[in-house]
């Protein structure tokens, strides 16, 4: 099978998770508001709009990421292995390989160049009612280092400025601020390839935040288990994938700095006015129908992306911490800022507390600066059901200990924390901490212990309830 969107579209397709939208459809509102309202009745199937107003040939896909499960078929796993399986594989990097001659590769069979390279021929979406543009959500990026020359793959946000030109949203925790910053030192451009509508697993690479360095195009070979494979671009000095639904060539330009945002962002509010510098669009190159994709920004579709690369990083720093831990989720529900951690605590020779869990928690906190609550259980806990958590909150977990007057919380007053938090007023610092010990304490008696069985009825695994409820009427 082909390592495209539209292969990841069948698969889902296959598995009853995709809807598709024949009438056609406005890119200004129509787009994202059906994704919501979707959304407000607890449904997150992907969606392919295949008929754009205005803009014949294009669909539009979002909710590729807005579920675990989804997640974990394209990585061919189960739901709770996705943390596992993207740790293990982004382990075994694949290098690339660039391929040539025969046809023109998928992504470069419409070529737009000169002034028939203009943004209006795509067409881009307006995610939310105050967004101040259409924006690439999923502007995955692939640059080149100007000093080293490695490549770097990120995912960055574009607002549209105007026919040919988008303003970027680079933060300082993205690799790329460091490239631009080294060719803006320069005087030169930073060249640019922006992919809106790949294989998940390269989108998913793009989003994983790894050393500088790091060529993530190597990572998504690791992710897909074989080599991405690339063509020369148009007007750039870069590879981009051969199988692209649409690549965007521009160069970042040194020099002026213009207004970006509001967008709501990943916090689901809108972000504060940024200043960013200028991109300018060389060609726009794809493929025959092609597929735009969005990252629908401030939801799960979104969240989950930036979530399970953030569970890696918790996954590998907790495991230094302990050998106990089981698994850790950055729920949808917390807005990439909350973390649960299952472990298996192990209690002393004399049967004490160790207080691992800890440990554990500021690991966590160290990994990934976003995160700024955490709820440590025990590995009996479904961390990736909201309401076992918050369950075992509510049935394992006081404050100050009754017995031996110790807290369990630690509150962190000031620390870095996500640059787009509401309620640190969209600064990274002050930004506090909450980490909570929701483990049942290991130096309990048995019948202390015994006192937080879970209550089941005798046989409500033996009832098959068409026995027993009458049919409605329909
Ligand atoms: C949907 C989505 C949108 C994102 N938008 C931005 C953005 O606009 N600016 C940014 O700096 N990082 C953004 N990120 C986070 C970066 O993609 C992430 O930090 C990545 O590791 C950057 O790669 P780099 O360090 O190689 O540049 C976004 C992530 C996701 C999943
Ligand atoms: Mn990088």
């Amino acid at each position: 099978m082909a390592d495209d969107l539209r292969a990841a579209l069948d698969l889902l397709d296959a598995a009853g998770d995709l809807e598709t939208v024949a009438r056609p459809v406005d890119r200004a509102w129509e787009v994202t508001a059906v994704l919501d309202r979707l959304e407000r009745d607890g449904r997150f199937p992907a969606v392919r709009f295949d008929a754009v107003q205005g803009f014949p040939g294009w669909a539009i896909a979002g909710n590729l990421f807005a579920t675990r499960s989804k997640i974990a078929a394209f990585l061919g796993c189960a739901p709770d292995r996705v943390t596992e399986t993207l740790a293990a594989r982004l382990e075994s990097p694949i290098d690339p390989i660039l391929v040539s001659g025969g046809p023109a590769a998928p992504s470069q069979e419409v070529v737009l160049l000169g002034d028939d390279a203009t943004l209006g021929r795509i067409p881009l979406v307006t995610h939310h009612e105050r967004d101040a543009a259409p924006y690439v959500s999923l502007g995955v990026t692939i640059a080149r280092d100007p000093e080293t020359g490695r490549r770097n793959m990120g995912v960055y946000r574009y607002m549209q400025h105007g026919p040919r030109t988008f303003v970027p949203s680079l933060t300082s925790i993205a690799n790329i601020s460091d490239l631009f910053k080294k060719a803006e030192e320069r005087g030169v451009p930073l060249e640019v390839a922006i992919l809106p509508g790949v294989h998940p697993l390269l989108a998913l690479a793009a989003s994983y935040s790894a050393p500088t360095g790091t060529d993530e195009l190597a990572l998504a070979g690791g992710l897909l288990g074989r080599p991405v494979e690339l063509v020369r671009a148009r007007t750039l000095d870069l590879e981009v994938p051969a199988e692209a639904e649409v690549v965007i060539e521009a160069r970042i330009m040194p020099g002026g700095r213009y207004p970006e945002a509001p967008f709501a962002d990943m916090s689901r509010s809108y972000s504060r006015v940024k200043q960013g510098p200028m991109t300018e669009v060389s060609a726009i190159t794809h493929r025959r129908n092609p597929i735009l994709q969005l990252a629908f920004s401030g939801h799960p579709d979104a969240t989950n992306m930036a979530a399970v690369c953030h569970e890696v990083a918790i996954l590998r720093a907790t495991r230094q911490a302990s050998r106990g831990i089981t698994g850790v989720h950055v729920p949808a529900s917390g807005y990439g800022f909350h973390c649960y951690i299952a472990m298996k605590k192990r209690p002393t020779v004399e049967g004490r507390e160790r207080g691992e869990q800890m440990n554990v928690m500021l690991a966590a906190l160290g990994a990934v600066p976003q995160i700024k609550l955490i709820i440590a259980v025990d590995d009996d806990v479904d961390i990736y059901s909201d309401e076992a958590v918050l369950g075992a909150l509510a049935r394992r977990f006081q404050v100050v200990d009754p017995i031996t007057r110790d807290q369990r919380i630690l509150v962190i007053p000031a620390a870095k924390g996500a640059s787009y938090d509401p309620s640190s007023f969209h600064r990274e610092y002050p930004n506090s901490k909450l980490l909570m010990d929701a483990t049942i304490r290991s130096d309990l008696t048995e019948e202390q212990r015994n006192g937080f069985t879970e209550a089941s009825t005798v046989g409500a695994d033996r009832i098959d309830l068409a026995q027993y409820l009458e049919e409605r009427t329909r």
